[in-house]
């Protein structure tokens, strides 16, 4: 929808501002530009371009978002990429063609975002990132980044594996399960993983290989490195269904996953958070797929022409596998 500029009266100009969605306050700039769209909630679209359904975390923030929309009586338009970039940003076209008055999607990998995001801008249509970056240098680009602290949630695993070894000068050899290549929690987990055990020399990291955040990459990347791994200390998985995989993996090798290797994930969804609990996970790093009420905030500030901050970072948490067995009757996911 654009402004709808009209001449309603002889040599005066009135712009009468449609409900539209140009109303957006572009990232950074504070207050919104050309006036609230200020639409009747259920009169608002939201087109969304989901990564995919790789994964339990994927699962929960899909239905997350997917039951905010519907509790907020905002329309949604939502569309599974199967992890493909191609079809996120068709997604995203197709979003831009449908004239929507906002456009939200976390991105499967951080690069190769530019062209799609200034089709929308030059559109008027506001963007939403969730959960994932894009490594855009133009901020006008997106309104917000909505999501975790990736390297954050890196040094977590790492600072709590230097913890487990302190004081301990055998060499500790750890297999590290990657996420989507080029993701930015892929990056941003392995950087903050790296930073917190560099000053441990004993600690190395002896292969690195992306499963993809599938269960199934998870347990072949974990087979293959058992065959040629002498000695495996740790596995530190960038999420808990390729740790689940790698427990597969473990065990099928007759070695007793939590004992024989340590294994620490991120993510903290229900089947991560059992095996966390029966102790075949040894710590887990939360992080929350929960983004559907702070995506519905974002729209209802912004058709109120209010102005929200560049950056929205998830609160979120760690959990040893004590805390596991006393949080699991509570979770939602
Ligand atoms: C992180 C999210 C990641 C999860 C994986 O915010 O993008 O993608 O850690 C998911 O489980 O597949």
């Amino acid at each position: 929808m654009k402004k709808t500029v009209g001449l309603f009266a002889a040599g005066a100009l009135v712009v009468a501002l449609s409900a539209c969605s140009t109303g957006a306050t572009p990232a950074g700039s504070g207050g919104a530009a050309g006036g609230a769209p200020n639409k009747a909630l259920d009169q608002i679209v939201v087109g969304f371009a989901q990564v995919g359904a790789e994964s339990g975390w994927r699962t929960a923030n899909t239905k997350d978002i997917q039951d905010s929309f519907k509790e907020a009586g905002i329309q949604l338009k939502f569309s599974d990429a199967q992890q493909k970039q191609e079809n996120q940003i068709s997604a995203i076209r197709s979003y831009i063609q449908q004239n929507v008055d906002y456009i939200a999607f976390s991105p499967v990998v951080q690069t190769g975002w530019d062209a799609v995001l200034g089709e929308a801008k030059a559109a008027g249509i506001p963007v939403i990132l969730t959960d994932r970056a894009v490594d855009s240098k133009d901020t006008s680009l997106y309104i917000t980044f909505l999501g975790s602290d990736f390297v954050k949630e890196g040094k977590e695993a790492g600072d709590w594996l230097v913890q487990q070894y302190q004081g301990k000068s055998d060499p500790v050899n750890i297999v590290q399960l990657e996420g989507t290549t080029g993701s930015a929690p892929a990056i941003d987990r392995g950087t903050g993983f790296a930073d917190a055990i560099k000053a441990n020399p004993n600690m190395k990291v002896v292969a690195s290989q992306t499963g993809d955040f599938t269960r199934a990459g998870g347990k072949q990347v974990m087979e293959a490195m058992l065959k040629s791994q002498p000695k495996i200390d740790v596995v530190f998985a960038q999420n808990d269904d390729m740790g689940l995989g790698a427990i597969e993996a473990i065990e099928a090798a007759g070695k007793v996953p939590g004992k024989d290797i340590k294994i620490i994930t991120v993510d903290a969804v229900h089947d991560g958070m059992q095996a966390l609990a029966d102790g075949k996970i040894n710590y887990i790093v939360e992080c929350s797929p929960l983004l559907g009420k702070q995506l519905i905030d974002i729209v209802k500030k912004l058709n109120a022409g209010e102005s929200v901050p560049q950056r929205i970072v998830t609160d979120e948490t760690t959990f040893t596998q004590d805390q596991a067995k006393e949080a699991l009757p509570n979770r939602k996911y």
